[in-house]
């Protein structure tokens, strides 16, 4: 069995490349022009124990934003091809996530329905010089395009840097669990995600 998908994803902002494997753990490979975001990439692939490329280039001058919502999208997107229809999958992840004096509480549901409910308790400061308002656009086109219920909270934190890694980690941690395959059956009483 192998869960595999690539997505490529070209506008006139950016070029992203995303490629993941559920089922073949190994060190991320990620280049995205945005070093704290490569960081935060690499922290969710390597605690997501799931194959993860990401290729990502573009208007970085402009502003990261383009970018980093745009490889979100080409991440969802990614995870849920790789699905397909999610026969087996435990559905559900949970992962309460500390970094130091940061705790993140992330709840994924491959439910088929995306969105993200970010809580406005996050901060609004920027972390290596990348405004903190991109974040959520990461979240919520990561959570759309993959078909994702994904809840965020913000339980204690006082580093801007500990509370944004710790939620990219608790993403990683909760996803493994949701796609985990644990049976046969699509998970849900409808028959369908
Ligand atoms: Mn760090």
């Amino acid at each position: 069995m192998s869960r595999h998908a690539l997505v490529e994803r070209v506008t006139q902002e950016t070029r992203v490349r995303v490629e993941v494997d559920l089922d073949q753990p190994r060190a991320p490979q990620v280049a995205t022009e945005v070093p704290l975001f490569t960081h935060f990439l690499q922290a969710l692939g390597h605690h997501g124990r799931f194959g993860l490329t990401v290729d990502a280039a573009g208007d970085v001058a402009v502003d990261p934003h383009h970018l980093i919502e745009d490889v979100g999208i080409a991440l969802g997107s990614a995870v849920r091809q790789a699905l397909g229809n999610g026969a087996g999958i435990r559905r559900y992840g949970q992962r309460w996530l500390p970094m130091d004096e940061a705790l993140v509480l992330v709840v994924v549901d491959i439910s088929g329905r995306g969105q993200c409910y970010w809580d406005p308790a996050f901060p609004n400061r920027p972390v290596g010089g990348v405004a903190a308002e991109v974040w959520p656009e990461f979240f919520h086109g990561f959570a759309r395009s993959g078909g994702i219920t994904l809840h965020l909270r913000l339980t204690a934190g006082e580093n801007a840097h500990h509370i944004y890694e710790a939620t990219f980690k608790g993403l990683g941690q909760a996803l493994a669990e949701a796609v985990a395959v644990v049976g046969t059956a699509v998970p849900s009483t409808k028959g369908v995600l």
